[in-house]
């Protein structure tokens, strides 16, 4: 996971500007709630400069969700996390909190974008990663950073050489994240494409990263694939599942011709399962039979969360 540490220092000991990222806490903010009331006390590197670790960025985030809430920081800063969770919790503020913390980065790397910075659209991702669980990068950083990246090439305020750009870093990103997680050599297996005519790879490399994070093996195929060649290379890696991803809403419907060539090929010995942006305006009785309609990401999770549940039971 080398660029996720490169942009949090060692993995696990953040800088000031990623804390600062985080948390929502202005850099000076921070150095004063250290100087005046001690709230963390973070280690010094080599050079001098603070590093913080997982535990500081959690109670400085549960201070500034406390702090919104009207507490004072000079009676917080006295509290144990467990004491601050517990106010934070009984006043409705976690759920506040949550939002606000992805939106930060969002709010960042579409700025660096309109500036064709890539440097700080890498920099603020590998800190989301590092510092957010994969769930809420992809749902609350990810997804509404490309897709306001889409947006605004739509409205002519994004060029496509600056989409580019971003689609790069997120692709980039994702697949070497995907690649830290240690494999199980008897996990379930999946097989992850787009059929013919789909070039949009993202959802199903997200698809991948969360497979990852539950050691399933995945065998990525790229985009733009025929329904034969995805079956044959299913049943050679003796795959449990071939997810599908369908984005552009015009590809849907003939999608369902290859979706039923699939499955018919697939039938009895792996499943299938359909999911994107545009499936969610598939109704369940178009799906062929033999497809699982997977519409929403919380239902991907479960179904992987029951699949890795039989296949281990
Ligand atoms: C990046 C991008 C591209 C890149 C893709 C590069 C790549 N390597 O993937 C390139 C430049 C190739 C591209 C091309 C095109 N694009 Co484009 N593109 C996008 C953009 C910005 C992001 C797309 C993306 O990856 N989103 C996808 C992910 C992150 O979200 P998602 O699909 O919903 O996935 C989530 C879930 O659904 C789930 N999921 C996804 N798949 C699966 C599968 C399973 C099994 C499960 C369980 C879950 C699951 O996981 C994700 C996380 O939760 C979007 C903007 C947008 N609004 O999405 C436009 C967009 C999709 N593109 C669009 C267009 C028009 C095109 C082109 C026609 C442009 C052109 N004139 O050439 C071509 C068509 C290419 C083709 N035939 O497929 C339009 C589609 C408009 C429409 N019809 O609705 C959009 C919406 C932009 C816009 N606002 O106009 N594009």
């Amino acid at each position: 996971m080398n660029s996720v540490s490169s942009a949090a220092g060692t993995f696990g000991h953040f800088t000031i500007k990623a804390v600062s990222q985080a948390t929502g806490l202005t850099v000076e903010t921070l150095r004063a709630w250290e100087r005046r009331y001690e709230v963390v006390q973070p280690s010094r590197d080599a050079s001098g400069h603070r590093t913080y670790s997982a535990a500081d960025v959690a109670r400085l985030r549960l201070l500034r969700t406390a702090t919104e809430l009207g507490h004072t920081i000079s009676r917080l800063a006295t509290l144990p996390d467990d004491d601050l969770a517990k106010l934070v919790a009984q006043s409705g503020g976690q759920a506040r909190q949550l939002p606000t913390r992805g939106q930060g980065f969002v709010e960042r790397a579409i700025d660096a974008t309109m500036h064709s910075d890539p440097g700080t659209v890498e920099e603020l991702l590998t800190s989301a990663v590092a510092l957010l669980p994969p769930t809420e990068v992809i749902n609350a950083v990810i997804v509404p950073l490309v897709r306001e990246v889409g947006e605004r090439w739509h409205r002519g305020e994004v060029s496509i050489a600056q989409e580019h750009m971003v689609t790069d870093i997120v692709r980039r990103l994702v697949i070497s994240v995907s690649r830290g997680y240690l494999r199980s050599d008897n996990g379930p297996s999946l097989v992850l494409s787009t059929l013919s005519g789909e070039r949009h790879e993202l959802g199903i490399l997200l698809c991948s990263w969360l497979a990852a994070t539950r050691r399933y093996r995945t065998h990525y195929l790229g985009v733009d694939c025929p329904a034969d060649e995805i079956a044959r290379f299913a049943l050679e890696v003796e795959a449990h599942a071939v997810l599908v991803s369908l984005v552009m809403p015009e590809n849907a419907v003939p999608a369902l011709a290859q979706l039923n060539d699939l499955a018919r090929r697939l039938s009895g010995r792996c499943e299938v399962w359909v999911g994107g942006f545009a499936a969610r305006d598939l109704a369940p009785e178009d799906v062929p039979a033999g497809c699982i309609l997977l519409p929403g990401s919380s239902d991907f999770e479960r179904r992987l969360d029951l699949m890795a549940a039989q296949h281990y039971s």
